[in-house]
Formats: structure tokens, sequence, C-alpha cells
């Protein structure tokens, strides 16, 4: 079939609007017709070139909702008219990750993702008779996109599509990674680092679990507004801080954070992220993706005293099960998404998703198709 899609053809170029073909589903795969889906920093920063899997042409985007259209031999979990959520992280259920039970890490089809591929090692996308490469697994800018069944999370046909797209990847990171993957306990005094899509759901994820203290840090002074929308306590712009930021905030919080959350991307941040944790119990969760060959450091003695490394892709969620849950605490208003999309586009106008991003002037765009 030929569907309409946003093609990464080059790095640092916009994305070009473009018929693409596409095959149908093969065993154990879907066709999905996209509805909506966001633009998240991580598309933003394959298509800057700053990604050491990213590969070009390809049809990036990975928060997407939509609807199975068709499928291919031996699905079983999903039928035509299903509305779903497509999952860069699947789960599988039977891979040595999902069995361990102590991740959600599937490694199923880690690897073909990681090459742009299907799992057996294909593409379903060309154009002008040349392979595009799937993106993430997802490849959410196109019209219609095909993946994996262990790839889509089954949701409830009665949540809206513009709004349901951002749990396929910053509502589910920001607040899983609270509730996923520091379990933080009510009466924690905690710092975010960051307010845009993925910190503003850590953040109401750190109200909605009862924390006490609950800082965001950011270098955008719009995002104070933002962040107290959600339930932030304090915030701090770096640059009006005059003396080290770090002792800054040890002091703020009596001695130190007991969580904190890199959403940032920035390896200096997560230093300093790392670093305003509590001696001897604070634990630090980086969930920015930093540009290829960076690196981080600290003091190995921040973590002989007692600090805690650790990070988190996807919020800790186990898609296929977690997901439709997180729809559900949507839907009964338990967490909110509706004020975090601050711009609806068409698909003719994505590019314009990015230049928003930068300016720092969008929490999430969607794009509607
Ligand atoms: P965003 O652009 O919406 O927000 C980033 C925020 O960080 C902005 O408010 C910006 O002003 C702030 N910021 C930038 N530099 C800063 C600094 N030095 N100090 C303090 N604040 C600073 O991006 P997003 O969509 O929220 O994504 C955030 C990060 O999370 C990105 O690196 C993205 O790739 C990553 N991410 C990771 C996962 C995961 O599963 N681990 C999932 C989604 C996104
Ligand atoms: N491809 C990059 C890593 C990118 C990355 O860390 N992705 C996160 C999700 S970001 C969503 O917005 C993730 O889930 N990582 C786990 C995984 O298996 O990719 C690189 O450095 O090569
Ligand atoms: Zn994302």
């Amino acid at each position: 079939m030929k569907t309409r899609a946003a093609v990464a053809f080059e790095a640092k170029k916009p994305l070009e609007i473009v018929e693409v073909d596409l095959e149908g589903p093969r065993a154990g795969e879907v066709l999905v017709e996209i509805k909506a889906t966001g633009i998240c920093h991580t598309d933003s920063y394959t298509l800057d070139g700053l990604d050491s899997e990213g590969i070009f042409p390809s049809i990036l985007g990975h928060e997407g909702a939509g609807v199975v259209l068709e499928v291919g031999p031996g699905v079983t979990s999903v039928a035509p008219g299903d509305h779903v959520i497509p999952l860069y992280t699947p789960e599988c259920r039977q891979c040595k990750s999902c069995l361990s039970r102590k991740t959600n890490l599937c490694t199923a089809i880690r690897a073909t993702q990681g090459k742009g591929l299907m799992p057996d090692g294909s593409s379903r996308f060309s154009y002008k008779g040349q392979p595009v490469a799937h993106y993430m697994g997802c490849s959410t800018f196109a019209n219609h996109t095909v993946l994996p069944e262990i790839a889509v999370a089954k949701i409830r046909p009665d949540a809206p599509f513009d709004k349901a797209c951002y749990i396929g990847c910053g509502v589910t990171t920001g607040v899983g990674a609270v509730v996923n993957t520091a379990k933080v306990e009510a009466g924690a005094n905690c710092i975010v680092f960051g307010l845009g899509g993925i910190g503003l759901n850590v953040i109401q994820g750190l109200k909605m679990v009862g924390a006490n203290m609950i800082v965001g840090v950011d270098i955008n002074p719009d995002r104070e507004a933002w962040g107290r929308r959600f339930g932030m306590t304090d915030f701090v712009n770096p640059k009006d801080v005059s003396g080290d930021l770090v002792a800054y905030l040890v002091a703020l919080t009596d001695g130190g954070a007991d969580y904190t959350f890199d959403a940032t991307g920035n390896v200096q941040v997560m230093r300093q992220a790392l670093e305003s944790c509590h001696r001897g119990w604070g634990e630090s969760v980086i969930i920015g993706v930093a540009e290829s060959g960076k690196e981080i450091a600290t003091r190995p003695f921040q973590l002989v005293t007692g600090r805690v490394w650790r990070g988190t892709a996807f919020g800790g969620a186990r898609g296929r099960t977690d997901v439709p849950k997180i729809v559900d605490w949507y839907m009964d208003g338990k967490i909110e998404i509706d004020p975090m999309i601050t711009r609806i586009l068409p698909l003719e106008r994505i590019n314009e998703a990015f230049d928003l991003m930068h300016a720092g002037e969008s929490i999430r765009s969607v794009v509607v198709f």
C-alpha cells in the first residue's frame, strides 16, 4: 500500500512529507493506522545526528496511537479494530529478560530494531524502490506502520488518540521513573532536572506518590509556572544561583535529596543530579539520552558514601501490561495529559514541532493524521 510519511532523508535536514510504499504484515506482525503521534526530544536527537544508532533514510517517531487494520499469520493478542499504542520497548514475555522479572528491557527483537529492521531482518517501508529504515521499532511519523505483535499495547477504545499517544513515551517514562524505577515513597525530598515533556511527568508522578519537596531545576524561566502547575514545590534556575549549584541544592533539601532525576540528557547535569543526592542513601535516576560519545563522571567517593546511580528506559514499564493501566490512570483523572499537549499540528507541519521544541516553546507537540 501507499502511505504518507515524514521521512528523515539526512541528518540535520527537515523531514520531507512524501508517499512511501508499505508492505503488509508478515507472520507475527500487525498493520496499524497511526492516528496521532507526539514528538519527543529523542526524535530530535536522532534527526540531529547525535544517535549512535541513527539511520538515514528512516521514518522517525515512537510516541503514537492508532488502530489495527490487519494482522499477519499467527497473531492472536490483537485484531483489526483494536486501539493500540506502539511500543519501542516490546514485551514478549518469553525472553531471558522478560522472564527475569528484573527489567522491562525485553531483548526478543532489540538487535534488528536497532538496525531499523523488522525481526526478520527486512524493512516494510520503501521509497522509489529503495528501503527506508524503521525507527525504534515504531516509525509513528507515518500514517500507517507495521509493528511486531509483541510491540503493541491494546488500549481501551474511548481514550482519545491525540492524548493517549503521549503515553507511548513521555508520560510512561516520567511517571514510570518515579513508580517503577525509583519507587519513591511518600514524604521523600526529590529534585527533577529538566522540566520538559519528560520532567513534568516525573513531577506529576512525584505528586501522585506523595513526595514532600519536589524541586524543579531548569535554565528556562518559563518552566517555573509549568512545574508548579503539576506539583513542583520549589524552582531553581541555575543561572540565578551565584555559587555552586550542587551545594545550593544540598542545602535546600537539608543534606541532599532522597531521589533526583535527570531529564535533560546533559552529562554535566547528570553529575549534578548524582551529587545533589543525600549522603548514605540518595538515588539518582538518569532518564535523559546523551549525545553519542558523551560519558558521565563523578568522584567514586560519591558512590562509596552511599549515593546510587541508576537509569531507566520507558520508565521501567512493561508495555503490554503497564501501558493499558496508565491509559486508565489518565481516563480516571489520576494523571493529567491535556495541558501538556501544547500544539496539535497536521503532518505537513511536523517540522514546526521540532522548531518549537528547540525554542523551548512547547511541552509536547502532537501530529494528527
Ligand atoms: P524537552 O526538550 O522537552 O525538555 C528538556 C528540558 O531540559 C527543557 O525544559 C530544557 O530547558 C531543560 N534543560 C536543558 N539543559 C538544561 C540544563 N543544563 N539544566 C537544566 N535544565 C536544562 O525534552 P524531553 O522530551 O522532556 O526529553 C528529555 C530527555 O529525556 C531527552 O534527553 C530525551 O532524549 C530523554 N528521554 C529518555 C527516555 C528514556 O526512556 N530514558 C524517554 C524519553 C525521553
Ligand atoms: N540509540 C541510543 C540510545 C537511545 C536510548 O537510550 N533510548 C531509550 C529510549 S528514549 C525514548 O525517547 C531506550 O529505551 N533505550 C533502551 C534501548 O534498548 O534502546 C544509543 O545510544 O545508541
Ligand atoms: Zn521518547
